[in-house]
């Protein structure tokens, strides 16, 4: 009887099948980025191992906070991966190897430690972490003034036992530099999110308040192991809705469940919610019925959230309702809200990000529109400037309200979210662009006045610091779509708490919490990381040019785009301003003359074609095209050059990856692999577009070293209307 052989190869067939399957799917539990940077596999250098074992073999934990809770899920989560041994507590310490954790408030152990001196310097969030005698036992203590002190604090231990540290002898504090470390999401509430490219929003409105979907308690502890303390989770394009009861409800349930991680609930408003949802004709800013209206919302969300941070506004900027509709400024919309919070201790996060098609230089408006309202806000109102002029371009200089505004308290909105950088699909590590903005000199107060400094508070004395970054996290299970986009987020949290730290460093904990501590990794692929930012400036738009993109979804190339409707400035024409002559934007003197934005001597240094940095030239200058470049080679020579080191790069990249196979996990491995293919045929499109339009101008001829554009300028400008790219 056949029918049994049969049968049997078909079981023991399907056996295999279903083994290999379970593995698989294992191994895919196991590794799909969904524990970013927060993996606690065992400390895998056995010196170090034993060192940690040796050093918290007990544990002795004062408090009783919910915050202090989620300090003792962690700390067992931590110790348990990190060391493979459960947390074991003493109630006092006994003997050597004792992790003492509390706040003089909790312990009296830490009360009797004489650390007063010390913790009075680390404020409300800061920590200490010092290996010390308690009672004549060698012990770590971590001690905080707060619990969220504490809870950071262990994080931090974590951090250094994840990137495989020596911990004895151990003795450091840290305070974060600015007060709001905050994340904005561009979430809508149908769950479609602006420029996310991550999957659909993380917050389930549909079955909220009632379901709390586990990810809300990972994403607050993500967030607070970078400690980021404040979130706004809905879009700046706002929708008035969210100010209802019906939403309002179901927010109180993400603030409770955000809450013992230290991060605060913000919501963006919608300036003519007034109009839209409160009945009345009007939302004039200086109107009584609508200051009111708007205390009754304020108090209306301060019973649901009584520790609620305050409203993230988008006003009068492309084509969102401001108090300009009203014939008022800025000063009026934002004070009008920041003294319906101001009673609760809310603030104002009130965006500089405006630009009118009328004015013939857009990266001139901010400044024109804000500089003569210095002063006049609020001091719970915190301007929250993007860190270019223009709009999170792969380079910008910096925007020159940094250092503009001594009498009001200005921050900064960076953006995580790759709009400008090839989405979820390209290696953009934001590190480095974070590290250029914030060190950059805006000689505000003479030399030594970096935008960091500004913003800390530290040159003008600002009541209210703060850093925000625009981030992209949705249902994707590694949360980002690039498994790299993790990295610029981790960046983000880190310059917030310590904008000193450099991209390189941080580049290194990331690459070790997140894949291994094997320098046969790490090193090259901070190599990578350091250079992907570089590389996407010299494949889209080098030496200073900028917005070459196809219209709406910012995603490939169209230099030649020349028409969108009314508005010139969303064209890409509106920025090379290319011709036979040369290309470039003139705003010297003789131009639109936004380098009197900044301060002397920069104002003299970007003003002058020869003293400008090159990768700035196009930016503030129209120059010819035989343009002498400090390499010798003419500005098309330079041009050229620069975009097809641009692909080099990539495709450096792309090698030094490929080397490092079966050092980290094959499902991610794979996965940066194929997306540095596409990454590689994107900056080849890139570079070919741009190269064979401008060239349409310059009239000079590529370079014989190079490897010819793979299609013809015809074929590229077909492609864009081609190739179908979602929006969001
Ligand atoms: C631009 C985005 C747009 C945002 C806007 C903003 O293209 O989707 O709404 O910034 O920051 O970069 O408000």
């Amino acid at each position: 009887m056949p029918s049994r052989k049969i049968f049997r190869e078909i079981t023991l067939s399907g056996i295999i099948f279903l083994m290999f399957f379970s593995l698989q799917t294992e191994w895919a539990g196991a590794e799909d980025g969904h524990r970013m940077w927060l993996r606690y596999d065992l400390v895998s250098d056995p010196v170090q191992l034993h060192q940690y074992r040796n050093l918290f073999r007990d544990v002795v934990a004062h408090g009783s906070s919910p915050t202090f809770e989620v300090l003792l899920e962690e700390l067992e989560l931590g110790m348990k991966g990190l060391l493979g041994e459960s947390v074991r507590y003493r109630a006092s310490v006994e003997r050597p190897g004792t992790l003492l954790i509390g706040t003089p408030d909790s312990s009296d152990l830490i009360s009797s430690l004489g650390l007063e001196m010390k913790l009075r310097e680390l404020g409300p969030e800061g920590f200490l972490i010092e290996q010390m005698d308690v009672g004549g036992v060698n012990s770590t203590v971590i001690a905080a003034n707060r619990d969220i002190g504490l809870l950071y604090g262990v994080f931090e231990l974590f951090r250094r036992m994840q990137t495989e540290q020596d911990l004895v002898g151990i003795s450091h504090q840290a305070v974060p530099r600015v007060q709001h470390r905050v994340v904005n999401h561009w979430d809508n509430l149908d769950r479609t999110v602006e420029r996310g490219y991550a999957g659909i929003s993380l917050w389930e409105w549909g079955t909220l308040p009632e379901y709390h979907h586990p990810r809300y308690r990972e994403y607050a502890r993500f967030n607070a192991s970078i400690g980021v303390n404040a979130t706004a989770i809905n879009n700046v394009n706002a929708n008035p809705l969210i100010l209802t009861d019906h939403y309002l409800e179901k927010v109180k349930v993400l603030a409770d469940i955000f809450r013992p991680y230290g991060i605060r609930m913000f919501l963006s408003v919608n300036f003519d919610s007034p109009r839209r949802i409160g009945g009345l004709d009007t939302s004039d800013p200086l109107d009584p019925d609508v200051r009111a209206w708007w205390k009754e919302q304020v108090e209306n969300v301060y019973s649901y959230i009584p520790d609620f941070g305050g409203f993230l506004v988008k006003a009068d900027s492309e084509g969102q309702p401001g108090p300009h509709g009203y014939g008022r400024d800025h000063a009026d919309g934002a004070n009008m809200l920041a003294e319906a919070l101001e009673p609760y201790g809310g603030i104002v996060f009130w965006r500089a990000f405006v630009y009118d098609p009328e004015q013939s230089d857009r990266i001139r408006e901010a400044y024109d529109e804000f500089v003569p309202l210095d002063g006049k806000f609020m001091e719970n109102v915190i301007l929250q400037v993007k860190n270019g002029p223009l709009d999170f371009q792969p380079r910008e200089p910096f925007s020159p309200l940094f250092g503009a505004l001594p009498q009001t308290n200005t921050m900064i909105e960076l953006q995580v979210t790759q709009e400008y950088f090839g989405f979820a699909n390209h290696l953009a590590y934001q590190g480095p662009l974070f590290e250029e903005v914030l060190q950059a000199e805006t000689y505000a107060r003479g030399e030594g006045s970096t935008v960091a400094r500004i913003i800390d508070g530290d040159l003008f004395e600002y009541s209210q610091t703060g850093m925000a970054a625009v981030i992209n996290p949705g249902t994707e299970r590694n949360w980002t779509g690039h498994p790299f986009v993790q990295s610029s987020w981790y960046a983000f949290g880190r310059l917030a708490w310590d904008h000193s730290l450099t991209a390189e460093e941080i580049a290194d904990e990331w690459i070790r919490m997140t894949f291994t501590n094997d320098v046969r990794f790490v090193e090259p692929v901070k190599e990578m990381m350091l250079i992907s930012r570089e590389a996407g400036v010299n494949y889209r738009s080098p030496l200073g040019l900028t917005h070459l993109y196809a219209q709406g979804h910012h995603y490939g190339p169209a230099p030649w785009n020349a028409q969108h409707g009314s508005r010139p400035d969303w064209t890409a024409v509106y920025y090379h301003r290319a011709d036979e002559e040369g290309i470039g934007f003139d705003r010297t003197e003789t131009g639109s003359n936004a380098v009197e934005q900044y301060h002397s001597p920069l104002s003299e240094i970007f003003g002058d074609p020869n003293r400008v940095p090159e990768e700035l030239l196009l930016w503030f200058h129209r120059v010819d095209w035989d343009h002498e470049m400090s390499s010798g080679r003419t500005l098309w020579e330079e041009l050229v050059y620069k975009y097809y080191e641009g692909v080099e790069m990539v495709r450096q990249m792309q090698d030094s990856w490929n080397h490092l196979e079966g050092l980290i996990d094959e499902q991610r491995f794979d996965h940066v692999k194929a997306l540095l293919t596409v990454q590689e045929k994107d900056a080849i499109r890139w570079r070919d577009s741009c190269v064979l339009y401008f060239q349409t101008f310059s009239g000079m001829p590529i370079p014989e070293v190079y490897e010819l554009p793979k299609h013809s300028l015809e074929r590229y400008i077909e492609l864009e209307q081609e190739l179908y790219i979602p929006r969001f």
